[in-house]
């Protein structure tokens, strides 16, 4: 008789090692052959041959004749991407001594599954979007004398996910080109069906291409998204982990420079799961996980911000980016001045606030010679009374933003004598 389930196995256990102790193997002098326990899958899901989500937990069971089944191994053998159907699969129950059983000591296992091959063309309808993988979980009960069921328990079935939806925030724009300085950041956000819609995740990576582009008379990429499905890994960035703190951002510097001749662009992302599953295809409507940029060079690069004498009130005066020329203030009969600046102006281009530092007289405000003379970067905003000694005295304030591009502001107070 099989005794199923370790709870009644085990209670039956003490007068069975009892009986031995007392019994079999000195008064009988050789000890029975231990037999091997067996093993049952009490989940109902995933059913033999069907489809589940690719997040999977398995129960199962051993029973043991002259003993008890006190922990358990499995192996999940995944088939190749090109096996589609149950009916194309052969079980072949792994060795014994097969190097792949993992040992756990529990009635259950979590597993998340391979679920990475969409059985359509991503150019057309795609369906549902199912990806999916076929799989076969084996374990075995190990008895309390160390025999392993000969026979493992299996169950074959489908795992299946749905990939990761992506969308570009702004300065991305929906359906149209997002015109942009030459260096800017680009963020999203997005999420991951575990499978059936019920349950969601981060997704586990992300990548993303930025690729030259021309727009046809209705400001449409000509090519795209079609050019897209025919990238080469090569042309992809790195996978990068799902960060929504940290990461979830590219920034894009000096593009201009990169792409000579080039002015409009597209740029893509694609997420991974934890299936494997890879968002299949690009779209510019919501969700948006491709955008076309038009990067135009006369806009101006970097922080915008003003910067404002409060003392004597000498004025206030707007810096909107890199190479926004130097303020002339006359500051004839003024003694001293103080200076205010802020806030920075960062999300036209993408990017998050930064820091600032502030100097005087200096000659170039990149020579790294100069570095000691420059406050440290910090939130300040203000910088102490300044008297002003010579006829010409010129303050210089730098805003940085966190991806580090530097707008400097300078303003040259003159006076007529001193
Ligand atoms: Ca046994
Ligand atoms: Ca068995
Ligand atoms: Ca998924």
């Amino acid at each position: 008789m099989h005794r199923t389930g370790l709870r009644s196995a085990s209670r039956i256990l003490p007068s069975l090692a009892l009986g031995c102790v007392l019994g079999c193997s000195e008064d009988l002098g050789t000890p029975a052959e231990n037999l091997p326990p067996d093993t049952i899958i009490t989940s109902g899901l995933p059913s033999e041959g069907e489809s589940v989500p690719h997040h999977v937990r398995m129960d199962f069971r051993g029973a043991d004749q002259d003993g008890f089944a006190n922990r358990f191994e499995y192996i999940v053998e995944t088939y190749p991407k090109s096996i589609s159907q149950y009916s194309e699969i052969t079980v072949q129950t792994p060795a014994d001594a097969d190097p792949r059983w993992k040992r756990i000591e529990a009635f259950n296992v979590e597993l998340v599954l391979a679920a990475d091959t969409l059985r359509a063309d991503p150019r057309d309808d795609i369906g549902d979007g199912r990806f999916d993988r076929w799989h076969t979980f084996f374990v075995r009960a190990i008895d309390n004398e160390g025999g392993a069921d000969p026979t493992p328990a299996v169950r074959t079935f489908n795992a299946f996910t749905l990939a990761p939806t992506l969308l570009l925030l702004p300065p991305a724009e929906i359906g149209r080109p997002a015109e942009l300085p030459s260096s800017f950041v680009l963020d999203w956000n997005g999420s991951d069906d575990v499978g059936n819609g019920i349950a969601f995740q981060d997704p586990l990576d992300v990548r993303w291409v930025f690729r030259p582009a021309t727009l046809n008379a209705s400001g449409r990429p000509i090519g795209f998204p079609e050019a897209l499905y025919d990238l080469t890994e090569a042309d992809w960035s790195d996978w990068l982990p799902w960060d929504l703190d940290a990461g979830n951002r590219v920034a894009l510097l000096d593009v201009l420079s990169q792409f000579p001749g080039d002015s409009t662009f597209v740029f893509a992302l694609q997420g991974r799961d934890d299936g494997g599953a890879i968002t299949p295809q690009f779209a510019d409507v919501q969700p948006n996980n491709m955008a076309v940029i038009r990067v135009r060079s006369d806009l101006p690069v970097g922080p915008l911000f003003s910067v404002r004498e409060t003392q004597a009130g000498l004025g206030s005066w707007s810096f909107d980016g890199q190479g926004s020329p130097t303020v002339i203030v006359d500051a004839t009969g003024t003694a001293t001045v103080t200076l205010e600046w802020g806030p920075m102006t960062v999300a036209h281009y993408g990017a998050r606030t930064g820091d600032w530092r502030w100097a005087w007289n200096i000659g170039d405000p990149f020579d790294p010679g100069n570095e000691n003379l420059w406050s440290t970067w910090s939130d300040a905003t203000e910088a102490p009374p300044r008297d002003l000694t010579t006829t010409s005295e010129k303050f210089l304030v730098q805003a940085r933003d966190d991806v580090g591009v530097i707008t400097t502001a300078i303003v040259l107070f003159t006076s007529s004598g001193r």
